[in-house]
């Protein structure tokens, strides 16, 4: 029956993984994926994630269906937490928004829901590069993907003039994918006043703004402050799209928790909005799991455990910060590595965007047992003070070749 499939293709990130797990050298490390890792290069449950499962625990809940759109209170305190609480949409209640399964999970609702509803040519412009799986889920959405310049290899930085030119050429009124903060996989994002351009520019041609925000908190530390592009938008009269995953912030990658939202106009569009979103859901997946909404929500609803989440979220940003730091100096001074190495310090969030070409890349897995994507990506996570060394002297023996 299927001898006609052919074989397709591994998930360039997550083949990373695999090709580490079959290594079995000892000084092998795994910069791949972007999952946070603690200081001694294991994975990281939070404790306020653990308190929150104890009081779930100790209130013995039932196992009951959620309703279509998830968890009432998770996803009214998920918004909250993105908008912020005294954004006008949250208090006008003009939000329509759903739980999904996690971040990618509400990109694709919002794809689906784009490619049934959006009353306007059906085309989408993705930052080049973007996250590799976003081509995918907005095609298989049923819109048509374009890219807009973002990242300037010569400076290592971002093409604002080509984001600007690009953005400014594209139709009236095409889709436009933002990534809120910590951009994957370049780590490098506009800054607020780059933002308020962009918004301009958004407006000028009627564009309409779609956040992926899944690193709130990973970018600075503050949640707030990596709130600030949703935000300004927001505030600048757009009606945006929103998709948030709780997998890097709240470290539940496997529990996939997440959401989608839109604003509407007023209270009935939400209701029409709401109504649909529900038909989009339905036959996907009838309803969304309910423990990791659970843990989310009673992280966002009980006050001493939201302020241990926000300083377990500082903590993580700041750890990759220090490896930032460690590693531009390594590179610059311990190995005296040729090239200019600082954008390892300005970049942001849980990537850096090396500048190792692909065969440098390659060639680390082969001969150093480091493991990271082929466009020189590396996951800041996974580094440490007990493979770092090895790490910074496995790059400058990479370069000098
Ligand atoms: N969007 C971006 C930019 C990502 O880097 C990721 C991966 O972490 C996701 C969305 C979705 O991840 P998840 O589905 O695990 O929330
Ligand atoms: O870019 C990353 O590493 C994260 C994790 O298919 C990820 O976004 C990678 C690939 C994938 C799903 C998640």
């Amino acid at each position: 029956t299927w001898s006609s499939v052919p074989a397709g293709p591994p998930d360039p990130i997550l083949g990373v993984s695999e090709a580490f797990k079959a290594d079995k050298d000892p000084r092998k490390i795994n910069l791949g994926v972007g999952a946070y890792r603690d200081e001694n290069g294991k994975p990281y449950v939070l404790s306020s994630v653990k308190k929150a499962e104890e009081s779930i625990r100790a209130s013995n809940p039932d196992k009951e269906y959620l309703p279509i759109t998830g968890l009432p209170e998770f996803t009214k305190n998920a918004a909250k937490l993105a908008y912020g609480e005294d954004s006008a949409p949250v208090k006008a209640g003009t939000i329509a928004v759903t739980q999904s399964i996690s971040g990618t999970g509400a990109l694709r609702i919002g794809g689906a829901f784009l490619g049934r509803f959006y009353p306007h040519a059906k085309v989408i412009y993705l930052p080049v590069p973007s996250w590799g799986n976003h081509t995918p889920i907005f095609r298989d959405s049923g819109l048509e993907v374009r890219g807009y310049r973002y990242f300037d290899k010569k400076t290592v930085g971002l093409d604002f003039e080509g984001l600007k030119e690009d953005l400014r050429n594209a139709p009236e009124k095409a889709i436009v994918l933002l990534h809120a903060c910590a951009h994957n996989p370049t780590g490098v994002d506009p800054t607020p006043a780059q933002w308020q351009e962009i918004s301009d520019i958004v407006k000028e041609r009627q564009l309409f703004p779609f956040f992926d925000m899944a690193y709130q908190g990973f970018a600075s530390g503050s949640t707030d402050r990596d709130a600030f592009a949703v935000r300004h938008f927001v505030k600048e009269g757009h009606q945006i799209a929103l998709s948030q995953s709780f997998a890097k912030n709240m470290g539940l990658y496997g529990e996939r928790v997440g959401a989608f939202s839109l604003i509407t106009a007023d209270a009935e569009e939400k209701a029409r909005v709401d109504s649909q979103l529900k038909i989009v859901i339905r036959p996907m997946y009838s309803n969304p799991p309910l423990h990791g909404a659970q843990i989310a929500n009673t992280i966002l609803s009980t006050p001493a455990l939201y302020h241990e989440w926000e300083s377990e979220v500082k903590g993580m940003a700041e750890r990759i910060i220090s490896m930032r730091e460690r590693l531009y100096n390594e590179l610059t001074h311990t190995h005296k590595t040729p090239g200019e190495w600082s954008h390892i310090k300005s970049q942001i969030g849980m990537f850096s965007f090396t500048g190792l070409s692909e065969a440098q890349s390659v060639g680390l897995a082969e001969k150093a047992h480091i493991y990271l994507t082929k466009d020189g990506r590396i996951s800041m996570a996974g580094l440490n003070g007990s493979n770092i060394d090895y790490f910074a002297e496995s790059v400058a023996r990479a370069v000098k070749g």
